[in-house]
């Protein structure tokens, strides 16, 4: 069966050093490998898409990217770099890889532009964010106009977690706790949830968020959002569309990427339905076998199989 990867991930050696906040995450013999792999765009990966059956790898810059530059300036030039690069290795294996830009969000209206500029031009599917961009969420005024141009390009935006701005207190103490394994979950769903309670599906109703990690734990809860919201003190906060859930099932689409297991992928598909949920592998930071092994198997119908490995892709990104 025809399989497309969204969450796949590479770094080139010129932007590799941003990526020193998250190597501290992980065993050092973990990371230089994953490393190695991350640098490498087209020899042993292609390889291992083969033995994988993995046909399509929608390539993003590894986490946190270029948001992690201080400098807006130097931001929009190597974001540009780094998208014309993305575009060239595309070009060479069009049949294999796509691509999702990566944003100088630093500069809000550059970051419209350029999104604007790797859809038209360079073929791009649409862009990956990585958490915050020096503090700020993709809910900020100013972000607006980052929305504006993914709604009316018709692209989705894919958020990725990144290392938070500070430590939550609740996990001071347990650095253990701090990465992919816990805190990036939980700061991704809240980031999430800013965007809903923050009017940006209001503003933009046809805007598609998509999110990793077979949707960072959010299917599971929207029964709990629903009810408690209607308790709640609101803060003057009002959603047009009135339940939380309704923007989760409406706007937000997950790809499996990093999660291997039935349960969670079972309650995505009860919560958000079949035609939401794509596959992703987080390459190299999961073993791409063991995803595709996973799509091949899950207990779900041949029918939200196909939509799961390749018929969702096609429609959300127009591969
Ligand atoms: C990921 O993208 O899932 C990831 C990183 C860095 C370390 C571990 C990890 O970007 O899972
Ligand atoms: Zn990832």
């Amino acid at each position: 069966m025809r399989t497309i990867g969204l969450e796949e991930h590479f770094v080139t050696p010129e932007l590799v050093g941003y990526g020193a906040g998250s190597a501290s995450i992980a065993q050092p013999d973990r990371w230089r490998e994953a490393s190695r792999k991350l640098l490498d765009l087209t020899g042993e990966r292609l390889t291992e898409m083969d033995a994988a059956g993995l046909d399509v790898q929608v390539l993003s810059l590894n986490a946190p990217g270029i948001q992690a530059e201080p400098d807006a300036a130097t931001a929009v030039a190597k974001a540009t770099q780094v998208n014309d690069l993305l575009a060239g290795v595309i070009a060479e294996h069009p049949d294999r890889f796509a691509g999702f830009a990566a944003l100088p969000l630093q500069d809000p209206k550059a970051a419209a532009k350029e999104l604007e500029r790797s859809v038209r031009e360079l073929g791009l599917r649409g862009a990956l964010v990585n958490a915050h961009t020096q503090g700020r969420y993709l809910d900020h005024p100013e972000l607006r106009v980052v929305w504006e141009m993914a709604e009316g390009l018709g692209v989705p935006l894919y958020l990725h977690p990144a290392n938070g701005v500070d430590t939550p207190h609740v996990l001071e103490g347990h650095p253990e706790l701090i990465g992919p394994m816990w805190s990036w979950g939980t700061e991704t769903a809240s980031h999430v949830l800013r965007l809903v309670f923050g009017g940006v599906f209001d503003d933009f109703p046809e805007a598609k968020l998509l999110l990793g990690h077979m949707g960072e734990a959010l299917p599971y809860v929207l029964w709990r959002l629903d009810s408690r919201w209607d308790f709640h003190n609101r803060h003057g906060v009002e959603l047009a569309r009135e339940k939380p859930s309704a923007y989760l099932r409406h706007n937000l689409y997950i790809t499996t990427s990093g999660v291997c297991s039935a349960a969670p992928l079972l309650c995505a598909l009860l919560a958000l339905g079949s035609e939401h949920i794509l596959f992703g592998t987080d390459h190299p930071f999961e073993d791409m076998a063991t995803a595709t092994e996973f799509l091949r198997t899950a207990p779900v119908s041949e029918a939200d199989r196909a939509k799961i490995a390749h018929l969702n892709a096609e429609r959300l990104l127009g591969l």
